[in-house]
């Protein structure tokens, strides 16, 4: 019985690594359009924020902000009313700056062609964090 315990214990923590993992391109574009809208990368936005705000208070402080591994932006420049925390409207607002510089076509969507022209483009990372973070 104890062995499987430890067995049960291995594979949530497999599990929980894999579910915290970085969403692809692919696996962001819900609708398979082969393009993300701004609600699609909010979902995963919105994921990646409520898995970092660990205490719940529905901001990211600095702390928290610093385990966002992928995260391109500043905690400083996100922080737009300079109150310690970074919410969810602050990260939108400087989401959707980010978002219309990269949607060259202005159709309010961005293919990867358009995630690649960003300077903050990296292959290995989730495109959210070419907008989000
Ligand atoms: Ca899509
Ligand atoms: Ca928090
Ligand atoms: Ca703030």
């Amino acid at each position: 019985m104890k062995r499987l315990g430890i067995i049960f214990v291995i594979v949530l923590v497999l599990s929980g690594v894999v579910w915290a993992a970085d969403k692809s391109f692919q696996e962001m574009d819900k609708n398979k359009d082969g393009r993300l809208n701004m609600e699609e990368f909010d979902q995963e936005a919105l994921r990646v924020f409520n898995e970092n705000d660990k205490n719940h208070d529905g901001a990211l402080n600095k702390s928290e902000f610093s385990q966002i591994k992928g995260a391109k932006s500043k905690f400083e420049d996100l922080d737009a009313n300079k109150d310690g925390k970074v919410d969810m409207e602050e990260l939108r607002n400087a989401a959707m700056n980010n978002f219309k510089e990269l949607d060259r076509k202005r159709d309010n969507y961005l293919t990867e062609e358009d995630l690649k022209c960003s300077p903050r483009y990296n292959p290995e990372a989730s495109p959210l964090y070419g907008i989000y973070f």
